[in-house]
């Protein structure tokens, strides 16, 4: 169980009410369907369960977590009042980034003099700095994913489809010690690399295509996430260029990083480059964002962003660019933030590579 210590620092609130499944699984270290967990100042919390998960919740009984199981008639509401009667809990605080307005509304009404604070944003905060065993998840998250490039550069050949080559991409990565995806893998080939997001398709791998692959493997809960283009053949004049423009933003950007830059100077560093090389406009995304349990945390990189990189954060550093009817190139490395320096995790090569 997470210490809650810098949560309560940053919320007013008596208590706080976790309901979401990545929360709990963020603050309890365990993945359940079902469960509400009340964060009480002092490191003092209850999970509530049901006879499903009650045998798994003994591990927090270890932690100090007192563990109530719900069953036969007795509401979820029922058993959070009775917390909060017993605490003296005035006002909670829930997550108003996760909930949906239904369960907002139920809660509200179920809860009635208890006053609702919303502390989702303080949560993102608390979960953007990540513990030496998070980091250990993700390192290792981003290790399977470097291995299975590896593997994949041994397989893409001229015939085989988009999804093929997302099949077995996705296979090296299970292969590796992957328990599942970070989210749904791109592969683009061709022209249809211009499009930054690709769904796979099943069209034919050509001589001469650059294939962009956009993945990440799932360890522990904790993510990973890599791009890389390759090309399977000579590209053309043009795409070389490319690459090689995209290639120097994200080395630029890597070797200016520092612990507390801002997520808008991170950006420029990459954005300078492809604008002083003519293709500002086809680096249509930001830089670059953090991740954990979601794909997508904060902070972030980008020509909005406020935040501030600090130690224990990760951020990753992912320019491209992308020409409709052309095709496009995107580099994507992962880096931890910490005191000392920037630590870039994703080992696999980046220099143009044809297959
Ligand atoms: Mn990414």
């Amino acid at each position: 169980m997470k210490n809650t210590d810098k949560l309560f620092e940053m919320t007013q609130a008596d208590a706080v009410l976790v309901i979401s499944e990545k929360n709990r699984m963020y603050f309890t270290g365990f993945a359940s369907t079902f469960g509400y967990l009340v964060l009480l100042r002092g490191n003092n919390n209850v999970f509530i369960t049901d006879p499903r998960y009650y045998e798994m919740a003994q591990s927090l009984v270890e932690d100090g977590v007192e563990v109530v199981q719900i069953a036969n008639g007795i509401s979820a509401a029922d058993a959070l009042l009775d917390i909060f009667n017993k605490h003296e809990i005035k006002s909670v605080g829930f997550e108003d980034t996760e909930l949906t307005v239904q369960t907002y509304n139920t809660l509200k009404h179920q809860l009635g003099g208890v006053k609702l604070i919303a502390v989702g944003d303080d949560i993102c905060r608390v979960r953007s700095f990540k513990t030496e065993t998070e980091i250990d998840y993700i390192k290792k998250a981003q290790s399977i994913t470097d291995i299975a490039f590896s593997e994949i550069c041994k397989i893409i050949k001229p015939g085989m489809t988009e999804r093929d080559v997302q099949v077995e991409l996705e296979y090296q990565m299970a292969k590796n010690g992957a328990e599942g995806l970070a989210f749904d893998t791109i592969i683009a080939s061709g022209v249809n690399t211009s499009k930054p997001h690709a769904h796979p398709t099943d069209k034919v791998i050509e001589l001469g295509d650059p294939v962009t692959m956009d993945f990440g493997a799932r360890y522990h809960g904790y993510c990973s996430d890599m791009t890389r283009t390759v090309f399977v053949g000579q590209p053309s004049e043009e795409m070389r260029k490319i690459y090689n423009i995209v290639l120097l933003a994200q080395t630029t950007g890597i070797s200016n990083a520092y612990c507390g830059m801002g997520g808008r100077e991170f950006d420029s560093f990459c954005r300078e480059v492809i604008k002083s090389n003519g293709y500002e406009k086809f680096f249509v995304h930001s830089t670059g964002h953090s991740l954990g349990i979601d794909i997508h945390e904060s902070p972030s990189a980008s020509m909005r962003s406020n935040d501030i990189l600090g130690a224990k954060q990760f951020i990753t550093c992912e320019p491209g660019i992308y020409v409709p009817g052309v095709g496009g190139v995107r580099i994507e490395d992962l880096l931890l933030i910490e005191e000392d320096g920037i630590t870039d995790l994703t080992t696999s090569d980046k220099n143009i590579i044809i297959l």
